[in-house]
């Protein structure tokens, strides 16, 4: 009799809105899932929930600070792949955090890496790098072989992830690949993102339980894609025979205004009437224009994204409609925005930058 043996997966940030579609999305190839979380003193499992998967997963406590917790993790879980999705991965805040955003963000990646080498340098490595290496490359789109010039401290860091993962491969023979990912949302985007941002306000708005929607730069330009399918990208570049890197996005770029105008005409509604600009939402060094080309993963991965921008604005509104009038009907769920600060309340070095 032929057995399958299941392979095992650990997802670091198995709580953010990766780690939880990619959970569900190995759930469903049959892994055995494990994904580390941070202690914190509010339980932030509602992704899993809400995907309806946090029974199916095995938790284990790490910490990106801790090399121990990590090193403990691998062993206990064993795994065959591990995606190493976890970091401060707000842009924005990496100004306020700039140090946090070296040890989490860049020296994390080689926490991981170690711990790899010393473990079992046979478990194969997924580094979740991205976009914001490119910064404003004045370039008509990014492939693989687009230099970096990163723009913030969080894509500085994210370079030093990126080298270590190729250097990693190379001295050790690790098979530890780069995922470069454009911009993905979905309904289980963080509000402070600006997609969710909008497609929350726009759904509150439609509703009367706000009124206004105040944003920062609105021609800053992004190839925005689909969660769910990128991480299926992140999983095909796992099972290849050899390590390598691939740029994963839409091969379209939109600005934020026109992110906006699709927004609120889901709900038939002119966003001129409620958008305002505030300076203080503008970064103090921004990436103004993204265009991925996805040609490489297509041609030797046949990846190919299908949700564009006009279906993910509407996907994101009717989430968020959908979770709001349960909300007015009293009915309580797994969901984020409930308990999300006002950004009015929050006083902070980024949003008192007066430029
Ligand atoms: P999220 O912000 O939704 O999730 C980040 C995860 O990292 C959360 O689980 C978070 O835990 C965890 N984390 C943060 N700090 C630490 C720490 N010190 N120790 C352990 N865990 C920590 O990000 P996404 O899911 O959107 O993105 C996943 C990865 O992909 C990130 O590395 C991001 O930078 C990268 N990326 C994302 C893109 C996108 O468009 N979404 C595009 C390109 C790259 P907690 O829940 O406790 O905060
Ligand atoms: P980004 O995503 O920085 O591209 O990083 P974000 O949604 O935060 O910003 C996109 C663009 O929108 C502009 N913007 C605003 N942004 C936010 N957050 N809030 C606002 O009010 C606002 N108004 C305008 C921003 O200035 C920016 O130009 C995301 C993260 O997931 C990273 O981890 C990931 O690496 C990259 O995508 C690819």
């Amino acid at each position: 009799m032929n057995v399958r043996i299941a392979k095992s997966a650990l997802i670091t940030g198995i709580t953010g809105q990766d780690g939880a579609y990619l959970a569900k999305f190995l759930l469903d190839k049959n892994y055995k899932v494990y994904g580390t979380y941070r202690r914190i003193s509010t339980p932030n499992f509602w992704r899993l929930q809400y995907l309806g998967i946090y029974d199916n997963v095995t938790l284990i406590p790490a910490d990106l600070l801790d090399s121990a917790s990590i090193t403990e993790a691998i062993k206990i879980s064993a795994p065959n792949e591990i995606y190493h999705l976890a970091a401060q991965s707000f842009v924005g805040a990496s100004f306020e955090q700039p140090i946090a955003a070296g040890e989490i963000t860049g020296l994390g990646v080689t926490r991981v890496l170690e711990a790899i080498r010393s473990i079992d340098p046979k478990i194969k490595f997924y580094q979740a790098s991205t976009s914001e290496l490119y910064g404003d490359g004045h370039v008509q789109s990014q492939s693989e072989i687009t230099p970096f010039h990163p723009s913030s401290p969080y894509s500085a860091a994210k370079l030093y992830g990126f080298w270590v993962t190729e250097i990693y491969r190379q001295a050790y023979g690790i098979f530890a690949c780069n995922g470069i990912l454009f911009n993905h949302e979905s309904p289980l985007r963080g509000l402070e993102f600006v997609t969710r941002k909008i497609s929350n306000a726009v759904a509150k708005i439609k509703l009367n339980l706000q009124k206004e929607l105040i944003l920062g730069n609105l021609e800053a330009k992004r190839d925005w894609g689909y969660a769910p399918e990128f991480v299926e990208a992140m999983w095909l570049i796992m099972q290849q025979d050899t390590p390598d890197n691939f740029v994963i996005a839409t091969n379209e770029s939109h600005s934020v205004r026109e992110f906006v105008e699709i927004a609120f005409s889901v709900v038939n509604l002119n966003w001129q009437n409620y958008v305002r600009v505030e300076k203080k939402y503008k970064r103090p060094l921004d990436v103004n224009y993204l265009q991925g080309d996805y040609s490489k993963v297509k041609t030797k991965l046949g990846w190919e994204p299908k949700i564009k921008v006009d279906k993910l604005a509407e996907i994101m509104v009717r989430a968020d409609l959908k979770c709001w009038q349960k909300w007015l009907k009293g009915e309580r769920f797994p969901w984020d925005a409930p308990s999300y600060p006002d950004e009015n309340r929050i006083l902070s070095r980024m949003l008192k930058i007066d430029r």
